[in-house]
């Protein structure tokens, strides 16, 4: 076990034993073409003694037009039953030509995704193409944009659309410009870190950094960047049952890590 020890808090790595993948090299988490992350809509164990089904969420990866098309699972963040089929109550449920997974579109690429523990919302971040990353609430039904509204450019600097939001469409709470690429996100309610409880985290694949973002119930307030620069990619943050803060990175030999108070 090693430890680097910051101004504010210490970073330790893990038992290699506890690394993803047993210590072996780690498959990326974020495969090609598929979104990041999945989120239970409920607690799964509350919902079990409730005799009730989980409902899942997870997000695909839009390609451009596809993400506006409603025929299409890409660019969109889909509902679905843990048996795979699709609750009723989905939004898209009965109209010609729409997928009933669909819970909401106009996605680029979806990265993380929280049920937010006092309001049961679901907030989500993704990736923009250069610059142009967002923090949405998901509102069932929802249409987030892509690619018709963005804060982007292409990655070789040209235009896709000066459309910084649309009537009907959802506006980012956030957008980074430039992008810092965030990836897995989480809600603090832990007594380790007073000062952070009902902050959100994200890791910041191309800041190098851990993002604390501080929210006003549903608006955005401030953020600041944790330990820039002394992890490679983090891929996901969650709280443990410990109250403390839990990484994984992405690297040729990711690793597992705990962050502490100092
Ligand atoms: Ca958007």
């Amino acid at each position: 076990m090693e430890a680097a020890r910051g101004r504010e808090h210490a970073v330790v790595e893990m038992a290699a034993e506890l690394r993803p993948g047993g210590g072996r090299k780690p498959r990326p988490v974020a495969a090609r073409r598929v979104g990041g992350e999945r989120e239970l809509a409920d607690d799964e164990q509350a919902a079990a003694d409730r005799g009730e089904v989980e409902v899942h969420l997870a997000g695909g990866v839009g390609e451009d037009a596809q993400a506006q098309d409603l025929g299409d699972l890409a660019g969109k963040i889909v509902r679905l039953k843990d048996d795979g089929s699709v609750p009723p109550d989905n939004p898209f449920v009965g109209r010609p030509g729409a997928r009933p997974e669909i819970f909401t579109w106009g996605h680029r690429n979806p990265q993380g995704l929280l049920l937010h523990p006092q309001t049961g919302k679901i907030w989500e971040v993704e990736h923009g193409p250069k610059g142009g990353d967002e923090l949405n609430i998901l509102k069932a039904g929802g249409n987030y944009g892509w690619p018709l509204v963005t804060y982007g450019v292409n990655y070789d600097g040209s235009k896709i659309t000066d459309n910084r939001s649309l009537p009907g469409m959802e506006d980012a709470l956030r957008t980074w410009v430039p992008s810092i690429s965030p990836c897995g996100l989480t809600f603090y309610t832990g007594d380790k870190f007073p000062n952070w409880k009902g902050s959100l985290f994200t890791g910041a694949l191309s800041a190098y950094a851990l993002f604390r973002i501080e929210v006003d119930g549903e608006r955005y307030r401030s953020e600041e960047r944790l330990i820039e620069g002394r992890l490679p990619y983090i891929r996901d943050v969650r709280q443990g049952p410990d109250g403390l803060l839990y990484l994984v990175t992405h690297s040729d030999d990711g690793g597992l890590f705990r962050l502490e108070p100092a």
